[in-house]
């Protein structure tokens, strides 16, 4: 078990013997007391409310990364893509800011973010396709960028490297990726989003947006209970169609809907789990 080394490398290890220990701890989706009392932190609520108004809610896409070393294990290596990439259409008007917190130091070497200046303004979602390598994640067609959105993936981007105790925010229609990881640690990292209440969330009605902050209920009382539920059950049962059988969960393929709202370019073991094949192929 390594309990031995600390929460930087002991999964670095443990991947490196079950390939996959990685995948499976992204997928666990425990929302522990200590990340819903950082999700609803007053000071960043207060950010969130110049943004969004007065009324915030928590939206239901959020994740825990454990960015392993990309040598071996390369399924954390995000390419650039917006956030509503991977989002139900119907939320593409709804400003979905995210709030991502490295649990360390995050520098050039150890998988820190980039983004596309500017790459919101024209307020369109550009084309993705599925899937990057071999993961999950959807990718920006890169071909389309300079037309659709109006920014250069040379010029225009920005290396953010920051401090533990730091965070970035940005909203969903920020082109962004993030470097490999050259170091051995594991790059651990919260991303936290939010919206206002009442509009489309980014997970197709599946889980709902719980309230945060309304100036109506000054001693509210956040109730967490729809997320205590793992969305990655959500996200199975939306590309399959049926149930994930508890074996399944423990299965380190990844699948959600954004593999099926993009083009398919790459075929590998997360495509096929979802039961795409590309043109001429057999799922
Ligand atoms: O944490 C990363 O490596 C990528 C984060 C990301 O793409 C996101 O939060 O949307």
């Amino acid at each position: 078990m390594h309990s031995d080394l600390d929460v930087f490398h002991r999964l670095t290890q443990l991947d490196k013997e079950f390939p996959g220990a990685a995948i499976l701890t992204h997928k666990d989706g425990v929302l522990p007391p200590a990340f819903a009392d950082l999700w609803a932190n007053p000071r960043l609520l207060n950010f969130m409310e110049q943004i969004l108004g007065p009324r915030v809610c928590a939206s239901p896409i959020w994740n825990v990364r454990p960015k392993g070393p990309s040598a071996s294990t390369p399924d954390g290596d995000i390419p650039w893509h917006q956030d509503s990439g991977y989002f139900d259409p119907a939320s593409y008007r709804t400003m979905i800011p995210v709030v991502w917190v490295p649990l360390l130091d995050v520098t050039e070497d150890n998988g820190c973010l980039q983004v596309v200046e500017g790459g919101h303004k024209t307020g369109m979602v550009c084309d993705h396709l599925n899937c990057y390598a071999d993961t999950w994640h959807v990718m920006l067609d890169e071909s389309k960028v300079e037309q659709t959105l109006n920014v250069s993936l040379e010029k225009d981007v920005k290396t953010l490297p920051i401090k533990k105790g730091s965070f970035i925010i940005f909203n969903n229609l920020v082109p962004h990726r993030s470097l490999p990881n050259k170091s051995e640690e594991i790059r651990w990292s919260l991303d936290l989003r939010y919206q206002k209440p009442g509009l489309p969330e980014g997970l197709y009605g599946e889980l709902p947006t719980i309230t945060l902050r309304d100036p109506a209920d000054p001693d509210l009382k956040v109730d967490w209970s729809p997320y205590i539920e793992n969305r990655h059950v959500h996200q199975h049962k939306m590309t399959s169609g049926k149930d994930a059988a508890p074996a399944e969960m423990l299965d380190t393929t990844m699948t959600g809907p954004w593999m099926k709202q993009w083009r398919l370019v790459n075929s590998n073991r997360h495509t096929q789990a979802a039961g795409l094949a590309l043109q001429g192929q057999r799922a």
